[in-house]
């Protein structure tokens, strides 16, 4: 069922959960080849999901001046265009299914999520701290992404094996932006949600080794970014959202000693570690597997900068 547990304002619950807390081929055009069919729904302000439908075809898209109907309709059309050029998949589960979006849901909603059947977008504080979740794209390809792990790699969603699967959600909304964008490891973003958080210079998520946001009404990013650092208790699912903080930081080493695109070497060595991924896989066996991934498709360069990523957050 989904999630409606956080439908109020921003509280640190609400904030974690973000920050912490039938194929279709159209072919109507030759440039629209493979597109993957969607249906998008507006919730209205309520919790009643998914809403009413608003938008099933791309012909009539057009006629919506809705800005998170306009943004999620065609960030989800790019993010799959980023899946079938890259990794050659149709739609989340490779099969072309129809992917469901529900926008508007709930009030003041302070998270966006995949709720393991469609997409769920909450509009924020009404712009206090937070705007729209479906203001930045990025965060539409993680959320997308918790889909794509659902129907790919059965990644438990708690302690180590969650922790990788938060991961994957941000590394992939990371190199599907530059992919879409055809940015570098320096040109390129990697501050999901900073389009949301309307202070200015603060995300939801970082890559290096400052935090997404530090501030009153936020609170403190908690995430960690050295194995030294590891939250052990019971929160967050055993810290699903604060310990993914290490994995993305090594991503973020390894992306920058290779200074090459991240779509290409780092998107086919992290995919090739996630084939035949076990469900609770923890971090040392997720570093041996990207490990023999690299060492497969790419010469001892590669694997210098893996291992030496691996050893700049603790993961030996
Ligand atoms: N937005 C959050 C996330 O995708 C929702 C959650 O806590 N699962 O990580
Ligand atoms: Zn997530």
């Amino acid at each position: 069922m989904p999630d409606t547990s956080s439908v109020t304002g921003p509280s640190d619950m609400v904030v974690r959960g973000f920050v912490r807390n039938g194929f279709t081929v159209s072919r109507k055009t030759s440039e629209r080849i493979d597109m993957v069919k969607m249906k998008l729904y507006n919730a209205l302000n309520t919790s009643d999901l998914p809403g009413s439908l608003v938008l099933w075809k791309q012909s009539n898209l057009a006629k919506q001046s809705d800005p998170a109907i306009l943004e999620v309709w065609n960030h989800t059309e790019k993010y799959c265009t980023f899946l079938r050029d890259t990794l050659e998949m149709y739609s989340i589960d490779r099969k072309g299914k129809c992917i469901i979006s529900s926008v508007h849901v709930g009030k003041r909603l302070c998270n966006a999520f995949w709720n393991g059947y469609f997409m769920v977008y909450g509009d924020g504080d009404l712009s206090k701290y937070l705007q729209p979740f479906c203001r930045d794209p990025m965060i539409i390809y993680h959320e997308l992404t918790h889909g794509v792990i659902q129907y790919n790699f059965p990644l438990d969603y708690s302690g180590q094996s969650g922790a990788i699967n938060e991961h994957i959600a941000d590394v992939f909304s990371v190199i599907a932006h530059h992919y879409l964008n055809k940015t570098t490891p320096k040109s390129g973003r990697w501050d999901p949600g900073s389009l949301i958080v309307t202070k200015r210079g603060m995300s939801l998520r970082t890559f290096d080794n400052n935090k997404a946001y530090d501030y009153e009404e936020l609170g403190v990013d908690e995430q960690v970014k050295h194995a030294s650092n590891f939250y052990e208790g019971p929160e967050d699912e055993g810290g699903v959202h604060i310990n993914s903080g290490i994995l993305n930081h090594m991503f973020y080493i390894f992306c920058t000693l290779l200074d090459e695109v991240i779509w290409d070497k780092p998107l086919k060595i992290w995919y090739g570690a996630l084939v035949g991924i076990r469900h609770d896989c923890e971090f040392e066996e997720f570093a041996g597997r990207l490990a023999t991934s690299c060492d497969n498709l790419y010469s001892d360069r590669e694997l210098e900068f893996l291992i030496g990523a691996l050893q700049g957050v603790g993961i030996n």
